[in-house]
C-alpha cells in the first residue's frame, strides 16, 4: 500500500522524551521487552503517536494505570492515545511486547544470526521491538537491562551492571531509536585500548565467533587509526569509556554505526591474508572509519528527519574517502571514487530512479540509501570544500559541531554554518540538494595566435536533462579546476578554479605563446559530465604529461571510450592512438604500479552502454562486450612484452601486507594478467593460481580462468580448501556469474543456485550470485530475456523473507528502457511479473512502480 512521505509535511514531534528505560528478556521466539518511556509535553492538547509493527503487545500504562481503551486507536503501524487521556504534565508510558526474533528474516529490528541475537534499527527498524516514536528527531537518554542466559550481553552506552543472566548499560548521550543496538550471543573479543587527546582511557573491544579471533585484527587497527584521524582533522573526540564492535553473518547492508555498538556485516571485519583480498582490507579499514566517524557525524549531530538523510551519509562518506587518502594514495583513491561514481550515480541519475541527495517524498526510506545519498552527497561537501577552501571548510565544520552538537539537523542548518563562517550565498549551490540529474558542461576552446601574444578563450556551458518529477532544472554552481599542459609537456599555467554561474561563461588566458592542451576537470572537481572535444594527440599528451593525476588518468579513459565506440560502431580496427598510447604510459608504469593499474583496466561495459546511451545510441550488450574484448586483445598483442615483463617484475616477494604500496603492485600484476590471458589462454593464471600465496593471488588468478572457461579445477580446489569459510565461499558464488563468458554466465548462475549451500536467506551469498550475473552486462540483458527471468525468479523468491534486500537489488533492472524494443520486452514482462505477487512488500512495489513507470 503506498503511503507517499513528504518533506513538506514535517512537524516537530509534540513532547520530549527525557528518558527511555529498556529490558529485554531474551528468547528465540518469544522475546519479552518492557518499556518505560518518560515525556514531557511540548505542545500542549497533542495526541501521542507511536510507531510500531509486529508486536504482540501485553500491557500499556500511564503513570501505571491502563488508559481506558476508547482513547486508543489502532493504525497501520502506529498507536494513538488521546490528548484527553493524558496527564497534563510529564507522565511516564510503560508498555510490554512480546517480539519473535527467529521468524525475523527481514533482518530488521531483532533478530538472529547464527545464534546471535542482533538488531537493525535504522531507518525505522525499531519499531519492530518497542512502541515508540520512531523518529530521529525524538533523541533521549537510554538505559537497558538486558536478560539471557548467554554468555555475552551488550547495548549501547557504557556498561553500569554486568552478572550471570544480566547485563546493565546506560548510554548518557540522547539519541534517536535508530541508534540503539542490542547484541547477545557466544562471542569472543579482540581487546584493546586507546587513550583520546584529553587523555580519556577507552576499552575497544571487536567481537567475533569464537574462532574467528585470528582475523579480527586488522579490523581493531583500522579503529584505532580512525579515532586518531578523527582527532588530528576534525578534532573530534570519544566520548564512552567503551567502543565495541561486533561482527554477523546476516546482514542487509555493510555495517551500523549504533552509539558505542557498531554491527558489522561480517564481511567487513573478518580478513586474513587467505580469505581476504587487497580490495577487501581496503574496503574494511574504510568502512570501521566510516561507522566511527558517524560519532559525530551522524550521532552526536543526527538528521532532522529522514529526508536530511544526505546530512549525515554524504558527510561521513566525504569523512571517509579524506581518511583513506590520507592512510593510502590521494591520487588512486579519488580515481577509484570516480569509477565507482559514475558506475553506481551517474547511472542511477541518468534512468527512472534519479532522485536528488536530498529527495522530497519517498514511500519507504530504505530505498534511498543510495548512491546519490551517499556517494554523491560527498562529492556535494567535496564542492564545497574547494569553493570555500580548506580553511573555511575547517571553520565551518567547527562552527558546525559547536553548534549543532546533540541537535537533529537539516541540510539547511548545514549550509548556514557555512554561509555564516564564510560570508558566502549558497542560495545557488543548494540545488545540488534539491535537484536531482548529473550536469553536462561543455568546454569549447578558441584559440588566437595573434591577439595579447597568444588568447585562448574557454567557454562553459552547462544543462541537465529532466529527471523523474523535476523538469526544468535552472542552471548551478560548478566548480571546473583547469590547468594548461604545453605541448612539449610542460605546464603552461597551475590550477585555476573556474566558477560556473550562468547557463554559459567565458574566460581568457593570455600570452600564452603557442596553444596549450586543456586539462579540465581536474581532481574531478565536480560530479558533472564534460563534453570536451579534445583530439588524440591532446589526449595522449596529457596522459603522458598531466601534473593532476586524475586529468591524467581521465585523458587515457577518453582514448579508450573513443576507441570502444568506434568499434562498437563496426570499426573494428579503431583505437591505434590509444594502444600506442598505453605503450608509451607503460615504460613508466612500474613508478606507480597502483595508478597503473587503473590506466589499463578498460572501463566496464555497462559504463559503454551509459555513454551510447547519452550520445542517443541504443546500446547492444553483445557488440559492447565484443569491442571491449577485442580492444583488450589488441592491447595485450600490441605489448605483449612489456605486459609480460610487468607481470614478472610486481611480483611481491615476502609475508603478505595489505598496505598500499604492495597492493598496487598486485593490483598492476593482476591487471597485466587479465590482458595476457586473453592470449595465452590462461596459462599464466593457472601457474599463478597453482603458486598463490594469498587470496588476492587467487582470485586475480581465478577471475581470469572464469573468463576464458578454464577454471574447473581451480574452483574444486577452493571448495575442497574454504568450503566451511563462507567469506570465502560468497567470492566462490560470484566470480563465476560475474566473469563467465556472457554466453554462460546465466546456466552457471542457475546450477550455482541449485548448490544445497546456496543459502539464499543469507543476503550476501544472495547478493554474491543474483548481484554476480546482474554484474555482468551482456549476460544480465541477454538478448532472450534469460538474464532478466533469472534475477526476477530469485527476487520473487526473496521479497517475502528480505523485502530491503530484494528492493536494493531491483535496481539492476534501473537501465532498462535504453535498450532495444525485444530486451525491453523481455525485461518489461519479468519486472511485471515480480510486481504481481500478491503481496508485495512495500519496498519492492515502491522499486517497481518507479522502474515500470519509465517504460511510458
Ligand atoms: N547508516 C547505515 C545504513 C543503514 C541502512 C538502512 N537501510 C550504515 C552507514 O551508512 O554507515
Ligand atoms: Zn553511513
Amino acid at each position: 500500500m503506498a503511503r507517499t512521505r513528504l518533506l513538506a509535511d514535517y512537524r516537530p514531534f509534540p513532547f520530549a522524551l527525557t528518558e527511555t528505560r529498556l529490558r529485554f528478556d531474551l528468547a528465540p521466539t518469544a522475546t519479552r521487552v518492557r518499556a518505560e518511556l518518560d515525556f514531557a509535553p511540548a505542545v500542549p492538547g497533542a495526541d501521542l503517536v507511536l510507531d510500531g509493527a509486529g508486536l504482540r503487545t501485553l500491557s500499556l500504562r500511564i503513570d501505571g494505570v491502563e488508559p481506558d481503551p476508547a482513547a486508543i486507536t489502532m493504525g497501520d503501524e502506529t498507536l494513538t492515545i488521546s490528548a484527553g487521556a493524558l496527564p497534563g504534565g510529564s507522565f511516564t508510558l510503560s508498555t510490554e511486547v512480546e517480539i519473535d526474533p527467529e521468524r525475523n528474516t527481514a533482518l530488521e529490528g531483532l533478530y538472529l544470526s547464527g545464534g546471535i541475537f542482533c538488531t537493525q534499527c535504522e531507518a525505522e527498524g525499531f519499531r519492530h521491538i518497542t512502541w515508540y516514536p520512531d523518529r530521529p528527531d525524538v533523541m533521549a537518554p537510554f538505559r537497558v537491562q538486558i536478560r539471557s542466559d548467554l554468555p555475552v550481553l551488550l547495548s549501547n552506552g557504557n556498561p553500569v551492571a554486568a552478572e550471570p543472566g544480566l547485563a546493565e548499560w546506560h548510554d548518557p548521550w540522547p539519541k534517536p531509536a535508530y541508534l540503539f543496538a542490542l547484541v547477545a550471543g557466544e562471542l569472543e573479543a579482540l581487546s584493546d585500548r586507546f587513550t583520546t587527546m584529553t587523555g580519556r582511557d577507552v576499552a575497544l573491544n571487536v567481537w567475533v565467533r569464537p574462532g574467528d579471533l585470528p582475523r579480527a585484527g586488522f579490523a581493531m587497527e583500522a579503529l584505532k587509526k580512525s579515532m586518531l584521524w578523527d582527532e588530528r582533522v576534525y578534532g573530534r573526540e570519544y566520548d564512552l569509556d567503551v567502543f565495541n564492535i561486533v561482527a554477523v553473518d546476516d546482514f542487509n547492508m555493510g555495517a551500523m554505526e549504533n552509539k558505542g555498538l557498531n554491527i558489522f556485516n561480517s564481511k567487513l571485519v573478518l580478513a586474513s591474508p587467505d580469505t581476504a583480498t587487497d580490495t577487501d582490507y581496503e574496503r574494511i579499514e574504510a568502512v570501521i572509519a566510516h561507522e566511527y566517524f558517524h560519532n559525530w557525524t551522524g550521532n552526536r549531530i543526527t538528521c532532522r528527519d529522514w529526508f536530511q538523510l544526505c546530512l549525515k551519509e554524504g558527510l561521513t562518506v566525504f569523512r571517509d574517502q579524506q581518511f583513506t587518502s590520507d592512510m593510502r594514495s590521494a591520487a588512486v583513491k579519488r580515481i577509484e571514487d570516480v569509477v565507482t561514481l559514475r558506475a553506481r550515480q551517474f547511472r542511477e541519475d541518468a534512468g527512472p530512479l534519479a532522485h536528488p541527495p536530498r529527495p522530497d517524498h519517498y514511500e519507504e526510506i530504505n530505498n534511498f540509501y543510495t548512491a546519490t545519498v551517499y556517494e554523491k552527497g560527498a562529492e556535494v561537501i567535496g564542492m564545497l570544500k574547494r569553493l570555500v577552501g580548506d580553511g573555511n571548510y575547517r571553520a565551518a565544520l567547527d562552527l558546525y559541531f559547536d553548534r549543532h552538537d546533540g541537535q537533529a539537523c537539516t541540510i539547511e542548518d548545514w549550509l548556514k554554518v557555512f554561509e555564516d563562517a564564510t560570508g558566502r550565498d549558497l542560495t545557488q549551490f543548494a540545488r545540488w540538494y534539491t535537484d536531482a540529474g548529473t550536469p553536462e558542461v561543455t568546454l569549447v576552446e578558441a584559440w588566437d595566435e595573434d591577439e595579447a601574444g597568444g588568447t585562448l578563450t574557454l567557454s562553459l556551458s552547462q544543462t541537465t536533462k529532466p529527471t523523474p518529477g523535476q523538469p526544468d532544472k535552472p542552471p548551478r554552481v560548478i566548480p571546473v579546476a583547469v590547468g594548461l599542459i604545453g605541448r612539449n609537456g610542460g605546464e603552461q599555467r597551475p590550477t585555476e578554479l573556474l566558477e560556473l554561474t550562468g547557463p554559459t561563461q567565458g574566460w581568457r588566458f593570455e600570452g600564452l605563446g603557442s596553444r596549450p592542451v586543456v586539462s579540465a576537470l581536474r581532481g574531478f572537481s565536480a560530479p558533472v559530465v564534460l563534453r570536451h572535444d579534445l583530439d588524440e594527440a591532446g589526449r595522449a599528451t596529457l596522459l603522458a604529461h598531466d601534473t593532476d593525476p586524475f586529468a591524467r588518468w581521465e585523458a587515457g579513459r577518453g582514448l579508450a571510450i573513443d576507441a570502444l565506440i568506434a568499434r562498437v560502431g563496426g570499426d573494428t580496427d579503431a583505437g591505434a592512438a590509444y594502444v600506442r598510447a598505453i605503450g608509451s604510459f607503460l615504460d613508466g608504469a612500474a613508478a606507480d604500479p597502483a595508478f597503473a593499474a587503473l590506466v589499463l583496466r578498460l572501463p566496464p561495459e555497462d559504463e559503454i552502454a551509459t555513454l551510447l546511451h547519452d550520445r542517443g545510441i541504443v546500446p547492444d550488450p553483445d557488440a559492447i562486450h565484443a569491442a571491449r574484448e577485442s580492444l583488450a586483445r589488441d592491447l595485450a598483442r600490441a605489448h605483449e612484452g612489456t605486459l609480460a615483463a610487468l607481470f614478472d617484475a610486481m611480483e611481491v616477494p615476502g609475508p603478505y601486507s595489505p598496505d598500499a604500496e604492495p597492493s598496487g603492485r598486485r593490483a598492476l600484476r593482476l591487471e597485466a594478467l587479465s590482458l595476457l590471458t586473453r592470449l595465452d589462454g590462461g596459462a599464466r593464471a593457472r601457474a599463478l593460481w597453482d603458486g598463490a600465496r594469498n587470496m588476492t593471488e587467487r582470485m586475480g588468478a581465478l577471475a581470469s580462468l572464469v573468463r576464458v572457461g578454464q577454471a574447473d579445477d581451480a574452483l574444486r580446489g577452493m571448495e575442497t580448501e574454504f568450503g566451511a569459510n563462507r567469506l570465502v565461499m560468497d567470492k566462490f558464488f560470484a566470480v563465476q556469474p560475474m566473469a563467465a563468458a556472457p554466453g554462460r554466465a546465466v546456466e552457471i548462475a542457475r546450477t550455482l543456485a541449485g548448490r544445497p549451500d546456496f543459502d539464499w536467506r543469507n543476503p550476501n551469498r544472495f547478493r554474491a550470485l543474483i548481484g554476480g550475473l546482474s554484474a555482468n552486462h551482456a549476460a544480465f540483458h541477454a538478448a532472450d530475456g534469460s538474464g532478466y527471468d533469472f534475477v526476477a525468479d530469485w527476487l520473487t523468491r526473496l521479497d517475502p523473507v528480505n523485502p530491503q534486500t530484494t528492493a536494493r537489488m531491483a535496481s539492476a533492472f534501473e537501465t532498462w528502457t535504453r535498450y532495444d524494443a525485444g530486451r525491453r520486452k523481455h525485461a518489461r514482462a519479468a519486472l511485471e511479473r515480480i510486481a504481481s505477487l500478491p503481496r508485495l512488500s512495500r519496498n519492492t512495489a515502491e522499486m517497481l512502480t518507479r522502474l515500470l513507470a519509465a517504460g511510458g
